[in-house]
């Protein structure tokens, strides 16, 4: 089994609705069980500006997929639930960004690990290093990323309602 981080995040429509469906999915496919799930944050939008606010979370898997095929899993989920998204930067209901597999580093033209811009965003850093304080990445561990990097516009909202 590996170990793997997914950063999920909504800014449009019932974004909790949204979080918690991907969690369900995610957790249904064979081959990903999820193991652990950050708190859920309200995060000031990065990149396009006049964009709604997001709910971002991150989440501990095991599995025996393949980073790829991990990957095509979370599309698959994306495209479930109905994701639009009109622009690269803008607002989606629904994002599952692979961001770390076993401290594996990985580049090809549809997956680069770690995630190439996790470390410089308080949204990622922020619930990982409540999960994974530990977690060695390029620079140090995410605890140390998430403090130097700071959690300016966001606000933890406390754990996911499973329902
Ligand atoms: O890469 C994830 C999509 N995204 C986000 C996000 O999830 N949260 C915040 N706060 N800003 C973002 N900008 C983009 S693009």
């Amino acid at each position: 089994m590996s170990i793997a981080y997914l950063g999920l995040g909504s800014n449009l429509g019932d974004r909790e609705r949204s979080l918690r469906e991907a969690v369900r999915c995610l957790d249904s496919v064979g081959g990903i069980r999820v193991v652990v799930l950050s708190s859920v944050y309200e995060t000031k939008p990065v990149g396009l500006i006049g964009q709604p606010d997001f709910l971002n979370m991150v989440v501990r898997v095991e599995t025996s997929l393949p980073p790829r095929e991990l990957l095509s899993r979370c599309l698959d989920i994306e495209t479930v639930l109905g994701r639009v998204r009109r622009e690269h930067w803008g607002p989606r209901n629904i994002d599952i960004d692979v961001l770390w597999y076993d401290g594996l580093s990985w580049a090809d033209s549809e997956l680069i690990l770690p995630h190439p811009r996790m470390q410089e965003r308080g949204f990622v850093l922020t619930p990982l290093a409540e999960i994974a304080p530990d977690l060695p990445l390029d620079g140090g561990r995410a605890a140390l990323l998430a403090q130097q990097v700071g959690a300016a516009g966001l606000v933890r909202l406390g754990p996911l309602e499973t329902g």
